[in-house]
C-alpha cells in the first residue's frame, strides 16, 4: 500500500474515498439491500454508539471493561514488554489508554477509519503518556491491510493487537477469519492479539442490548440513512423506516434492519429505489460464540496458544492468542 506521510498520521493511500461511495451506492441497490456497519460511525455516529455504551442493556462495554479490572494482571502477563499496541477501531482510545502502563507498551498506533476521532485520541494519549510514541494510521481494516512498514520502524519492539468491544461480532465468520488472518500475518514469535468477544447467552438478554426503551440504538440505526444522504446524495427520510434488531438463532447473530414504514420511492444520487411497505435494509450483523467456538476460528486462522478469561455471569471473553 502506497502511504502518505503526515506528521503522525498515516493515510492509507489505498482506502480511497470513490470505492468507499461505490461500495454504499452498491448495497443500496441490491436487493435485499444492506449497508456496511463501518458507515454508522459518523460524528453523530460516534456520539450515539457512546450513548449506546452506557445504556443500561448494553453489556458488552461494562462487562469488558469488568474482565479488564479484574484480570489486567494475568492478562498483561501474557504480554511481551516494551511492544507496540496496535489499537484496531481505536474510537476515543480509552480501553487502549487502561494497558500502556501495565503492559509497558513503548508505542501506541491508533488505527481508525474515522480520521477526526482518531486525532483527538492521539493528542489526549500523548498527553497522558508523554513516553509512549503515539502514531495514527487512518484506513479500512475491514479490507486486507498492510501494517507492516509501521511496525518495522521499530522491529525489536513486538507488536501487539488490541482488538476490544466485540468488533469482530460484526464480520461474518467468513470475513472474520480473513481479518484474523490479516492480524496474524503481522505477528511473530513473541507478538500477540488481545481480542474481546460478546458470548452467546439468553435470547432476551442480547436482543433488549440491541432494542433498548430510550431508543438510542434505533437513532443511531436511523442515523446511516443521513450518512447515505450526505455521501451519496440521497434523499432517505429516517423517520419513514423502524428500528428492528432481533437473534437469529441459526446464525448465532443479532441481526438489525431498517423497514420501511410504508412503499416509497428514495432517491440515491441519480438513481431511484423502490422501498416495499416492510421492505428492510440489513445494516449490521453481531454474532456471538461460544468460548470454544470462537478458539477454533482462531485456530483455523492459524493461532497457538490461546489464553480466556471471563466474567461470572460467562457473558463476554477475552482471549490472548500466539501465532
Ligand atoms: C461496535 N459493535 C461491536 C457494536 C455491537 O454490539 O455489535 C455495534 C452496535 N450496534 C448496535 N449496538 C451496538
Amino acid at each position: 500500500a502506497e502511504t502518505i506521510r503526515a506528521p503522525r498520521l498515516i493515510i492509507d493511500a489505498v482506502d480511497d474515498h470513490g470505492a468507499q461511495l461505490a461500495e454504499l451506492r452498491d448495497g443500496l441497490l441490491s436487493r435485499p439491500a444492506r449497508i456496511a456497519p463501518k458507515f454508522f460511525y459518523d460524528e453523530q455516529g460516534c456520539a450515539l454508539y457512546g450513548a449506546i455504551c452506557a445504556l443500561s442493556e448494553y453489556y458488552p462495554t461494562r462487562t469488558e471493561i469488568q474482565i479488564y479490572e479484574r484480570c489486567r494482571r494475568p492478562i498483561a502477563a501474557q504480554l511481551p514488554p516494551d511492544g507496540q499496541w496496535i489499537d484496531l477501531g481505536c474510537g476515543d482510545g480509552a480501553k487502549a489508554r487502561d494497558w500502556l502502563g501495565p503492559a509497558r507498551v513503548r508505542r501506541y498506533i491508533g488505527v481508525d477509519f474515522a480520521a477526526d476521532w482518531l486525532k483527538t485520541t492521539l493528542a489526549v494519549t500523548e498527553q497522558q503518556f508523554p513516553g509512549v510514541d503515539c502514531l495514527g494510521v487512518v484506513t479500512d481494516f475491514t479490507r486486507p491491510f498492510h501494517l507492516h512498514p509501521v511496525l518495522n520502524d521499530c522491529p525489536d519492539a513486538p507488536p501487539i493487537f488490541f482488538y476490544p468491544g466485540s468488533s469482530i461480532g460484526n464480520f461474518t465468520p467468513e470475513d472474520a477469519l480473513s481479518l484474523l488472518r490479516s492480524i496474524r500475518s503481522h505477528l511473530d514469535g513473541d507478538g500477540r492479539l488481545l481480542i474481546g468477544v460478546d458470548l452467546v447467552k439468553d435470547t432476551a438478554t442480547v436482543e433488549a442490548a440491541y432494542d433498548d426503551a430510550l431508543g438510542v440504538t434505533a437513532a443511531f440505526n436511523r442515523n446511516v440513512l443521513r450518512v447515505a444522504n450526505r455521501l451519496l446524495d440521497a434523499d432517505f427520510e429516517p423517520h419513514r423506516f423502524d428500528h428492528r434488531a432481533f437473534f437469529n438463532a441459526t446464525e448465532s447473530r443479532i441481526e438489525m434492519h431498517l423497514a420501511a414504514s410504508q412503499g416509497h420511492d428514495v432517491r440515491i444520487g441519480e438513481h431511484r429505489r423502490r422501498f416495499e411497505a416492510g421492505e428492510t435494509i440489513v445494516t449490521e450483523y453481531s454474532y456471538k460464540y461460544t468460548p470454544e467456538r470462537f478458539c477454533a476460528l482462531l485456530a483455523e486462522a492459524g493461532y497457538g496458544n490461546m489464553h480466556y478469561w471471563t466474567d461470572e455471569r460467562g457473558w463476554f471473553g477475552v482471549f490472548v492468542a500466539e501465532a
